[in-house]
């Protein structure tokens, strides 16, 4: 009993003597970059409003694309939310439901939307994957598959920050945490729009817009305007540890996404402020 005591009291660690909120003290052990758990990985959002609520017209050309993607990536496709999850807003924020119960309930419409995806993909291998198994068992899922489906949402549920009423980490920001935490090759974006634009496309002054074909994450996290990626996006994107760029392309035109996999630039390309050299700790 006390020899259990006296090892406990000697366990060595490095940091087991400071405070780790001190970046000075953390630095020499935290400050390494991490490793690239599925560096062949290629990660693709599909847009819940922008391509899944459109129902055939959208989703086939789409599911089409990604299976002659097939033979050339090993894909993880994320899909977004869409409308039903913003009628879910409405009426949850009608009632007063906090930020927390709302997060889990649109999360659940990103899912339904990766469920129906992986049912059109089926035939050519391909199944709708767990959080869990996102988390836990994605490499031997994908040494099984050329590719699965997931929610794009992140599983935060009571943990989502409260600092708006509606969730504030959704679908885009949620597959660029995973595909950066997963040391991913790339991130694409598919929207129903060119890019990102100087004034939203389809707004009042729609005719004025122009497409901004590269913009920094500190650059568009100061953008005045409203934009087709979650406000966080820009946040989450200063910090990456191994993204320096995702594209952000439209899926409504066939060829986009086989491009923008194949590092060719048809969209709008984001940077990151990924930095070389030592990490932050
Ligand atoms: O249900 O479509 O995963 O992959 O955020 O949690 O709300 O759950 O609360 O493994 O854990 O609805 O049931 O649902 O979309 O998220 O899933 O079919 O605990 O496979 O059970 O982190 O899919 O679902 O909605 O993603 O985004 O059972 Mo669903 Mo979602 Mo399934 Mo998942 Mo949430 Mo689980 Mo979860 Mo919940
Ligand atoms: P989710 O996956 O969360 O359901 P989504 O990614 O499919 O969402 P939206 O959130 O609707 O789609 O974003 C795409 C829309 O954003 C475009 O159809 C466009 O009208 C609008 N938009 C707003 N501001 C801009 C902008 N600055 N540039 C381009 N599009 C913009």
């Amino acid at each position: 009993m006390s020899d259990t005591t006296t090892s406990i009291k000697h366990v060595v660690s490095p940091l087991a003597r400071q405070t780790l909120l001190d970046s000075e003290l953390t630095r020499p052990v935290a400050g390494v970059r991490p490793i690239r758990l599925l560096p062949w990985l290629q990660v693709v959002k599909i847009g819940g409003r922008s391509i899944m609520d459109r129902g055939a017209d959208a989703i086939l050309p789409v599911v089409k694309e990604i299976r002659e993607l097939l033979p050339e990536h090993r894909l993880l496709i994320l899909t977004g939310a869409g409308i039903r999850a913003r009628h879910l807003y409405g009426v949850g924020l009608d009632l007063g439901l906090p930020v927390g119960s709302l997060a889990p309930l649109a999360a659940s419409e990103a899912g339904q939307n990766g469920h129906i995806l992986a049912s059109l993909l089926a035939p050519d291998g391909v199944s709708y994957v767990e959080h869990p198994t996102i988390a836990n068992q994605l490499a031997i899922h994908l040494a099984a598959a050329r590719a699965v489906v997931g929610s794009a949402f992140p599983p935060y549920h009571h943990h989502e920050f409260p600092g708006s009423r509606i969730p504030p980490h959704r679908a885009d920001a949620g597959a660029f945490l995973l595909a950066d935490a997963l040391g991913a090759a790339g991130l694409t974006i598919v929207e129903d729009v060119d890019g990102i634009c100087t004034t939203d496309p389809n707004g009042p002054d729609g005719e004025t817009a122009e497409l901004l074909r590269e913009v920094s994450a500190a650059d568009l996290a100061r953008f005045a305007g409203t934009l087709p990626v979650d406000r966080s996006l820009p946040e989450i994107m200063a910090n990456a540890r191994h993204l320096e760029h995702v594209q952000i392309v439209n899926g409504l035109v066939p060829g986009r996404l086989t491009a923008a996999l194949r590092g060719e630039h048809v969209g709008t390309i984001v940077h990151t402020g990924i930095r070389t050299g030592a990490q932050p700790a």
